[in-house]
Formats: C-alpha cells, sequence, structure tokens
C-alpha cells in the first residue's frame, strides 16, 4: 500500500502535544542515541563507522517530525520517509535498523512525556511501524536519472565535469549545447538545474560524495558569476526584491537563480544567500522596501524556521505590502505547503518566480 495514501488516517497531534515534544527534542535523542549504542547488535543495523551518521540521522529525525508534527502534514512525512531509507541503507544500514530507531522513539516519548501528551505522537510512531513494510517497498522502486526539460543533451557528460569542478570543460559542453552567448534562463534552468539534481540523485545512492557534490556546487556558482556579469541592466523603475534562502538553510543556488532572471528582467535585486539572520533580514527589508522577498527552503525540516521568519515579517510595521513568494524542493512534494508556512504564492522554477513577481508588480501598479 503506497504510504502516502495511508497517511490520510493520521490525525493532527494537538498543540500542547507537539510543543511537548519541540521542547523535548534534544533530550530525547539523546535518550535513542543511548538506546541504540547500547545494543550488542548495532554494528549488524547501521554498519561499519557508521555512528556519527546514525547520529546525524537521530538529529534530523527529531527537526523532521517537529516539523511534521509543527504543519500536521503527514503526506510529508510517507514521502519522506522512503527517501531516507534509501540514503541510509545506501550507506550500509540495515533495512530492520528503522523499526528498532522507530521503536527507540516511541519508547522515550513514552518515558518522557505524560500519558495524555505522547499518546497522539505515539499513534504516528506505531503508524509508521505498521508501514515499515511499505516504506522499504517504496524505496525500492527505481528512479529515473534528471533530464533536461528541453535540450536533447547527455547530461551524463555534464555531471562529470561538474563533478571534476572542471570550469573549461563545462563551458565548452554548454556551448555546444546552447551556442557561444547562451540565454541566462536557458543556462540555468536547462542545464545546471537538471545537473544539480542529477548529482543530487547520485549522491542520495551514495555514488557521489559529500566533497564532489561541494565541488559541483562551487563550479555551479563561479559559473553563475560570469553568467550575472553578462546580465544587460536597463533601468530598474522602482522594482524591488530580496532573495535568500531560509533560516539554517545552506541551499542557495535555487534564491540566486531567482534573483539573477528577476534582475534581467529589470528588477533591483538583494540576495542575501544561504541562512540569513532573521533580524538582518528584517532591517534590510525595513530599508530597502522591496515589492517582493523570495525565500527558497529545500530541506523539509527547514519549513518550521521559514514559517516563523514569514510570521516575523508580517508582524513587522510597514512592512504590510510586502508579497512573499516561496520555492524549492520543500515544497515540490506538496505545493499546499507554501500557504501552510504563510506565503503568498510559490512557483515551481525560477523562470515561473519571475513570472510571478511582474505579476504582483503589475497588480500593483493598476
Ligand atoms: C548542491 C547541494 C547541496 C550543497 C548546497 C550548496 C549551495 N551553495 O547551495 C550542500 C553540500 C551545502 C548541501 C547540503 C545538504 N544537502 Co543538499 N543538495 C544539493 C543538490 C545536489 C543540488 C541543489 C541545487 O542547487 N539544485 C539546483 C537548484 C537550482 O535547484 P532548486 O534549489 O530546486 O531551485 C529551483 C527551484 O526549486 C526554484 N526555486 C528555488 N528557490 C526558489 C525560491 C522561490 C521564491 C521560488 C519561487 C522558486 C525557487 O527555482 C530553481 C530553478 O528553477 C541537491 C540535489 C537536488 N535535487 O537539487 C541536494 C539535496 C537538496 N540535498 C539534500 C540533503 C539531504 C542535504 C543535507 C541535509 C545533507 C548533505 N547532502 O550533506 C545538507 C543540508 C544542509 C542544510 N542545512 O541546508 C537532499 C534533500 C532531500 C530531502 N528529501 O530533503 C537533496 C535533494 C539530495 C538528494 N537527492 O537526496 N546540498
Amino acid at each position: 500500500m503506497d504510504p502516502v495514501v495511508g497517511a490520510g488516517v493520521l490525525s493532527a497531534v494537538p498543540t500542547a502535544a507537539r510543543l511537548a515534544f519541540h521542547q523535548s527534542l534534544g533530550t530525547l535523542t539523546d535518550d535513542v542515541n543511548r538506546t541504540l549504542e547500547a545494543r550488542p547488535d548495532l554494528a549488524g543495523l547501521i554498519g561499519v563507522d557508521n555512528l556519527d551518521l546514525m547520529r546525524d540521522n537521530h538529529a534530523n529525525h527529531a527537526s523532521f517530525m517537529d516539523n511534521v508534527f509543527f504543519l500536521g502534514n503527514f503526506k510529508l512525512l510517507a514521502r519522506i520517509v522512503p527517501w531516507v531509507y534509501r540514503v541510509y541503507t545506501a550507506r550500509g544500514f540495515s533495512l530492520d535498523y528503522f523499526p528498532v530507531e522507530l521503536q527507540a522513539w516511541a519508547d522515550a516519548i513514552g518515558n518522557r512525556l505524560p500519558s495524555h501528551l505522547s499518546e497522539p505522537i505515539l499513534n504516528v510512531y506505531a503508524w509508521m511501524i505498521r508501514h515499515h513494510g511499505d516504506f522499504a517497498e517504496q524505496a525500492r522502486l527505481p528512479d529515473a536519472a534528471a533530464t533536461s526539460p528541453a535540450l536533447s543533451v547527455d547530461l551524463g557528460r555534464f555531471v562529470g565535469v561538474f563533478l571534476e569542478g572542471d570550469f573549461k570543460a563545462a563551458e565548452r559542453l554548454t556551448k555546444e549545447a546552447l551556442g557561444e552567448s547562451p540565454e541566462l534562463e536557458e543556462f540555468y534552468l536547462w542545464i545546471l538545474d537538471p545537473v544539480m539534481r542529477e548529482i543530487g540523485r547520485l549522491w542520495e545512492h551514495s555514488l557521489v560524495s559529500s566533497a564532489q557534490e561541494h565541488v559541483a556546487s562551487a563550479l555551479v556558482t563561479r559559473m553563475m558569476s560570469v553568467a550575472y556579469s553578462r546580465i544587460d541592466r536597463g533601468p530598474t523603475l522602482g522594482k524591488r526584491v530580496v532573495a535568500c534562502s531560509g533560516p539554517h538553510e545552506q541551499h542557495q543556488i535555487g534564491a540566486w537563480m531567482v534573483s539573477d532572471l528577476l534582475e534581467a528582467r529589470g528588477w533591483d535585486a538583494r540576495l542575501l544567500g544561504a541562512d540569513p539572520s532573521p533580524e538582518g533580514l528584517l532591517s534590510l527589508l525595513d530599508e530597502f522596501r522591496p515589492a517582493v522577498l523570495a525565500l527558497s527552503v529545500t530541506v523539509p525540516f527547514h519549513l518550521r524556521d521559514a514559517a516563523q521568519l514569514i510570521e516575523s515579517v508580517r508582524r513587522r510595521p510597514g512592512l504590510e505590502d510586502l508579497r512573499i513568494m516561496v520555492g524549492g524542493q520543500a515544497f515540490a512534494m506538496d505545493a499546499s505547503l507554501a500557504t501552510a508556512i504563510g506565503a503568498d504564492g510559490y512557483a515551481p522554477d525560477a523562470r515561473s518566480a519571475a513570472l510571478l513577481a511582474e505579476g504582483w508588480w503589475e497588480e500593483v501598479q493598476r
């Protein structure tokens, strides 16, 4: 059975229970680490030299569940769990680790929280444990390699040169695919975006290391800087946008693309990059007075932080007219998350982000 469909049976965790869970995240994570580390069969469950990876998984699990309870979105839970199974089994974890881990969370929650608060949370854990087989099956389904949305190029050649950080070769391949003076939008959306998606897919299957992923990201940012320097700027006509990633979010290439494509359409853009300080962002909004804030969120466990940031922007006197759009892969599985975190709009890619901002600007001018 597809767990995404089955997740419909779960009911929202009441506020008091999810706040108690939120406040106990550190303690619960320590309990789960201790329980797993005390098991004589640990090496069989997580493989060799994987203790830090297991602790990382527990920290991420805590943040992720906190977000799921905050959003009351169990389809998100059902969609992410197979990804977790895939990533960790590709790194030597046994499938048997997951029900053991989930039971350790259930025991820790049962021990630490009073029963009227733990009960609704334990229902969710019982459901996850019951669906272990379904999650394992979903994780085993083959996934297709990323392709360019409009070009029939061999992305594998690009992936190879990006993983080596080979600027010259990447430039040569780009010119072969898009001609001597590639359009910014085509270069970003038809080449860089799918190439990075494919590198992510390979990382997920442990076929690419984190170091290689970093090398590829560095090359992308170098190539984007060169492309950016060629933008033909006209007068900005007062159209102002601030673009950044959400709090704690390290993925920033998407926000850069949104910012650059808006600049190419005559917007005056301020790009803050990754993990901005909420206070710094608010001060910039006060001073710069943009019409649009474009916020990028990739990792689902950063959604709660993004929601809190949006809430503080909404409460800020003087920013009542600011429109907030969100995008990034956290919304790819479920676009309704954009409204759930308080945004005015969502766009699936940087081109549609630019069109949405233009539409908003035209509305204001009328
Ligand atoms: C590069 C990369 C990194 C780099 C980021 C470097 C940088 N300077 O940005 C580093 C190494 C830091 C990193 C870290 C991590 N990463 Co990473 N990363 C990637 C990778 C390979 C590419 C990301 C990227 O730049 N894509 C290209 C951009 C252009 O795509 P995009 O952001 O989606 O943007 C497009 C649209 O979404 C949209 N858009 C984006 N932002 C916005 C904003 C608005 C307002 C709008 C309207 C539209 C919009 O427009 C863009 C262009 O069309 C992806 C794989 C993938 N599928 O993308 C994994 C991926 C995102 N990472 C992943 C993970 C798990 C992580 C880590 C948790 C673990 C790790 N790998 O170390 C950490 C988390 C760090 C953190 N705290 O945020 C997972 C997330 C999976 C999930 N289910 O959550 C992915 C999907 C890999 C995978 N297949 O498993 N990562």
